[in-house]
């Protein structure tokens, strides 16, 4: 298995069975990730501000409801790899100008030539009007190699098997697309040459000369981190725009793609996944993330954070409607109790401090009883109260330790705030100028 993608299983499985997540065992399993990252040949700055991040976001949040603090530690992990691979958009590949001139760059066998063809086929599939150049004059059957693929996609294939020079090559091509009227011109160029010097070399000279709207790098994704190194390469002599990360349907889990992404700054557009024309597919950060923690679990974790951030985007466009729920509630609850005793927190707004003893002892009391008996309702519960029948409010009264005749008490009261909520919000919209 690849050297990184050990590294991150060891992080994810060191956080799921630590006993207890403390600021010490968190630092700990920092400095693990930070070691796997740095061995990755991600950039050292980026894997700072990563771990920074992890940390920051970790400290800071409140654990929602229902998640285990692990679950939450490894849910900002993935986030932030998603992050750090371009995030949650996908590649759009635009032809602002025509013809669009792609070039495709990279070593020996990366893949360059099938995904050239791949690509045309994406392309023309999308309705463009495609047009290929074989500007690789190293390998023998190159020529060959690309013309049969374009024959078959039915693109419009441009090569000369007898001029060595790829730069004439790609200039006569480029004239006789032209004419054709091409919407897109993908050049596929030479991974082999005399030495790897030779072949930067080149690709500065074609890129200097042709000056392709877009660079895209092709990386084979069983190398591991030495694609780091590749990618620097290659970005130094023609800024690379994005890249496509080929062989990912193999053994290689891609921790390499990490180091590229870092060395460039490019997005990965999209993965190779087989040999075939169709094998080709739009990254998409998210699976990739996924793929790479190899958590059976992670799918289920994820799914949970994102109903509960759509439970939580619901909510808070019910209340700036003026309608409350029980969760409401119980989050306003909550936080009055973590304030302390009552009537301190009246005194704290002033003018109140003569508050009858037994008035604010009755409303601290009535305070814990509805934080029981909310807490022993279902998330559905809470949020759609009007399901409460009488055999949920026996059920939930036993759950509580109280009675029915106090859930009905607090579920009048609720009734009442709803009210005032909606008579305020119509109140407030009413008003003109006003908004929040
Ligand atoms: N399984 C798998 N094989 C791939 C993928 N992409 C390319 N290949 C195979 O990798 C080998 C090399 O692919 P090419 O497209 O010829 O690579 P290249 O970069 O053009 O190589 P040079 O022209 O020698 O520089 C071929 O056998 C391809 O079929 C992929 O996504 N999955
Ligand atoms: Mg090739």
């Amino acid at each position: 298995m690849e050297q990184f993608r050990e590294g991150l299983l060891k992080v994810v499985s060191r956080i799921r069975t630590s006993v207890m997540l403390d600021k010490k065992e968190v630092d700990a399993i920092i400095r693990e990730l930070q070691r796997v990252l740095l061995k990755a040949d991600v950039d050292v700055k980026l894997v700072f501000e990563i771990t920074q991040n992890i940390k920051k976001k970790f400290f800071s949040q409140q654990l929602p409801p229902g998640f285990s603090k692990k679950e939450v530690l490894l849910k900002i992990l993935y986030d932030e790899l998603v992050r750090l691979l371009g995030g949650e958009e996908t590649y759009e590949f635009v032809v602002d100008k025509r013809p669009k001139i792609v070039m495709l760059v990279g070593i020996q066998g990366s893949g360059k030539t099938t995904s050239t063809a791949k690509l045309a086929s994406y392309l023309q599939k999308r309705g463009y009007r495609v047009g290929v150049i074989c500007a690789d004059t190293y390998r023998p059957g190159a020529y060959d190699q690309l013309k049969q693929l374009s024959e078959k996609i039915g693109v419009i294939f441009y090569g000369d098997p007898r001029e060595k020079n790829a730069v004439k090559i790609v200039k006569d091509g480029v004239g006789f697309l032209k004419n054709k009227g091409v919407d897109v011109i993908l050049i596929d160029t030479a991974g082999r040459h005399k030495d790897e010097i030779s072949l930067i070399n080149e690709m500065k000279e074609i890129s200097d000369k042709i000056k392709p709207d877009e660079t895209i790098l092709v990386i084979d994704s069983t190398i591991g981190k030495a694609a780091g190194k590749q990618a620097e390469a290659f970005h130094k002599v023609s800024p690379i725009g994005s890249i496509i990360l080929t062989k990912l349907d193999g053994t290689a889990k891609g921790g390499g793609a990490l180091s590229a992404v870092s060395a460039t700054g490019a997005k990965i557009a999209f993965i190779g996944v087989g040999e075939k024309i169709d094998d080709l597919e739009l990254f998409n950060a998210r699976k990739f993330v996924a793929r790479l923690l190899g958590m059976p679990d992670l799918e289920n974790i994820i799914k949970r954070f994102e109903r509960l951030e759509r439970i939580e985007r619901e909510r808070a466009k019910a209340i700036a409607a003026g309608k409350l729920t029980l969760l409401d509630l119980k989050d306003q609850l909550k936080q009055i109790s973590s304030m302390g005793p009552l009537s301190k927190i009246l005194e704290m707004f002033g003018g109140m401090p003569s508050l009858p003893e037994g008035v604010a002892k009755k409303g601290e009391e009535n305070i814990s009883k509805w934080l029981a008996i909310m807490d022993s309702m279902t998330m559905e519960e809470l949020l759609h109260p009007e399901i409460l029948d009488k055999s949920r409010i026996n059920r939930i009264a036993r759950g509580s330790g109280t009675t029915p005749r106090d859930v009905r008490e607090l579920l009048a009261a609720y009734k009442k705030m709803k009210k005032l909520m909606r008579q305020f919000a119509r109140s407030r919209k009413k008003l003109p100028g006003l908004r929040i």
